[in-house]
């Protein structure tokens, strides 16, 4: 499982194309990248073809002779196909036939497309693609693609399951672990060419001299793959490590203290990406210590970047539990007055939806709705609330949904993708962050298939229009085998496990009903008093009456947060998507639903349903057993006899709970609560 999706296993019975692809190329260049590319052919066609198979003569006559790997300057301009290699970023790249020489030639502007391009081949090469008559030719749809690791400068991480931290802090910067270099090459393969290395309840220690020797070491070793470093800063900074006696944005102390500290920074690493910040949230320093806002506190660090090139990328995810406000209105209230108020390097990172990763939510209402600020989706990769490390869940249908979704902010056809990428309101700067899964488990993300995950985020930063099963064929067949007895029923299992993973924790719209703090397993039960944004009973509201959050009019009317198009839709409860129901809407718990049969009943045959799928899922998977290694098959064979139990673990949890307040019997076909 180390090898992650780069197995480079043996290919049955390699065509002539493969074969002369993999044995004869010529790259050209010299630098850093350019040896890791020949590195990356080397190991490739060593595993793919065995050493003593050649392309024969016939072969030879037949089929491109060789691979020609070369920056677009230094190309011949005969061999130029069209206008499109002119089209592509700096980090784009292009694979086609050259009929002319016969060659198959993968170029680009820079080494790193270069690399990108060769990564794709092989990934071609590997799952038997040929390359299209028209070729390819790609550019990446957003310009930062980066990983956030909740990463502890003590190893712990932050909702993370995987074991500790890969950053090994105590040994750098002395000692270099080839496992940063398999981290940047993985990365490097799905396009991925940006690292927050620490967690976003920050330490400023990080920002200390010897830390950032440390931090300039694995910067050295992810360059020549094309990834830049990031820090979290903490907002409190100049204080605690500055010793000012202030950390507020309008001092001009302040200003220059994080001015210098930016000129220290860039003369370690020359090319720092720049910060990430959470500030004025869960307890995390910010401007409101100092009655700022968000845009002063953004502001003063951008400019303190902007000479090195760095951009800050600030957190919406601000909002206060001390106050009875739905939390899913804060951000939104906080931030939406602010548009156009920020310097241009920087960028806003919101979260997919308002309240928090849970395995369903509706798109956050700030996408669309900050036209004259740059907006970047932060996915949540880690599964803080989809099971862990044990529960299966394909996450690229729910990235799916979300970059899918109409925002209605143009009218039809705006997409949450169209404002990621810049395209709906003009915006150069463009980025994603995914909250990385990665931990020193030997297969780096404690369930096999999460890996998955990983690579989806990567192919989707990209793509954000690419399809959640064109992204699991894909990775089955780079990762196990292309077997079709094999991919085939995995695929299905892998694109109905998030779904699935709703049902049996939170059917219908349901929200943040896990268990307190560590958020494994059903919490239905867990009271609010404590915190006011939790409400009377955390986010389900049950009650004799019926259950759900009544965001409409008559609640708390989040709802108007969104376009008009959608508060019509969503604001009906015969016209909201059913999945959606009750995050909107509290109802009877006798409403009836469209196959007319009762909330109630529909909440539990939801639950029902996906315990009998992740049943079914056990068995299945027992049917592909000696299509694959016999370590990863037991490893995934035992996660899904957890996922299983757990399902039931919900599923009763839940019904046994809700079923005090709707007093009704549970329906045929789901099983009483054990
Ligand atoms: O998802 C929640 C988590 C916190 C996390 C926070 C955030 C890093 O429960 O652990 O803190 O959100 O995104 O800032």
């Amino acid at each position: 499982g180390y090898k992650l999706w780069l197995q480079y296993y043996p290919i049955e019975n390699p065509s002539a194309w493969q074969l002369s692809v993999l044995k004869n190329h010529k790259i050209h260049g010299d630098s850093e990248t350019i040896s890791i590319i020949k590195n990356e052919l080397e190991l490739a066609a060593s595993g793919m073809v065995s050493p003593s198979k050649h392309p024969t003569k016939k072969d030879k006559k037949n089929t491109p002779n060789t691979l020609l790997i070369a920056k677009h300057q230094d190309l011949g301009l005969e061999v130029l196909p069209n206008t499109l290699i002119n089209q592509l970023v700096d980090d784009g790249y292009a694979i086609f036939l050259d009929k002319k020489s016969g060659q198959i030639i993968v170029t680009a502007k820079s080494d790193i497309g270069l690399l990108y391009g060769t990564f794709r081949l092989l990934q071609m090469i590997q799952i038997g693609d040929s390359v299209p008559e028209e070729g390819i030719f790609q550019s990446p749809k957003i310009t930062h693609r980066v990983l956030n690791h909740w990463d502890n400068l003590d190893r712990t991480v932050e909702r993370g399951y995987s074991g500790f931290s890969i950053w090994n802090w105590h040994r750098l910067p002395r000692h270099i672990d080839q496992q940063y270099h398999d981290y940047a090459r993985a990365n490097a393969s799905i396009g991925i060419n940006g690292t927050v290395l620490t967690n976003v309840n920050a330490n400023s220690l990080v920002l200390t001299p010897s830390y950032l020797e440390k931090v300039k070491a694995l910067a050295d070793v992810f360059r020549p793959y094309g990834i830049k470093v990031y820090l979290t800063a903490r907002f409190s900074s100049p204080i605690e490590i500055g010793k000012l006696p202030t950390a507020d944005p309008l001092d001009e102390d302040v200003q220059a203290w994080w001015k210098e500290k930016a000129k220290e920074i860039y003369k370690h690493i020359p090319d720092f990406g720049g910060f990430v910040v959470k500030a004025d949230s869960e307890g995390q320093p910010g401007p409101h210590n100092y009655k700022r806002s968000q845009a002063d506190g953004a502001n003063m660090l951008a400019e303190a970047l902007e000479p090195f090139g760095g951009i800050v990328m600030w957190r919406a995810f601000v909002y206060s539990e001390h106050t009875p406000d739905d939390r899913h209105k804060q951000a939104y209230n906080e931030f939406k007055p602010l548009d156009g108020k920020f310097k241009g390097n920087v960028i806003v990172q919101v979260k997919n939806g308002a309240i928090d990763f849970q395995p369903r939510e509706p798109f956050h209402p700030m996408f669309g709705a900050m036209p004259q600020t740059p907006l970047m989706m932060e996915f949540q990769i880690t599964q803080e609330y989809l099971g862990h490390d044990t529960h299966l869940a394909f996450l690229a249908p729910l990235f799916e949904e979300v970059l899918k979704e109409d925002t209605f902010t143009n009218g039809a056809g705006s997409e949450v993708a169209k404002v990621i990428d810049g395209s709906l309101h003009n915006h150069k700067l463009t980025a994603m962050a995914g909250v990385a899964n990665i931990g020193s488990d030997r297969n780096w993300t404690g369930h096999h298939f999460h890996q998955a995950n990983w690579y989806a985020y990567g192919k989707m930063a990209w793509a954000p229009y690419i399809s959640s099963a064109e992204i699991a064929e894909e990775w089955l067949k780079l990762t196990f085998t292309t077997d079709k007895n094999f991919v085939g029923p995995i695929q299905k299992m892998m694109l109905a496990s998030r779904e699935m993973v709703v049902n049996y924790m939170t059917p219908l719209g349901l929200h943040h009903i896990m268990a307190e703090s560590h958020h494994y397993g059903p919490g239905p039960w867990v009271t609010g008093g404590r915190r006011a944004d939790w409400t009377a009973t955390y986010y389900h509201q049950a009650s004799e009456t019926g259950i759900g959050f009544d965001r409409t009019k008559t609640g708390s009317n989040a709802l108007e947060q969104y376009a008009e198009q959608i508060q019509k839709l969503w604001g009906d409860v015969e016209t909201i998507p059913e999945e959606h129901l009750l995050w909107f809407h509290h109802l009877p718990w006798s409403h009836k639903l469209q196959n007319g049969k009762s909330l109630w009943d529909n909440i539990a045959i939801h639950y029902q349903k996906g315990v009998d799928e992740a049943k079914a899922n056990v068995k299945l998977w027992e049917t592909v057993q000696g299509k694959i290694d016999h370590e990863r098959f037991a490893h995934v064979h035992s996660f899904l006899k957890i996922q299983a139990e757990e399902a039931v673990w919900w599923k009763d949890a839940c019904l046994t709970y809700f079923s005090q307040f709707s007093k009704m019997s549970l329906p045929d076909g789901v099983e009483e609560p054990t």
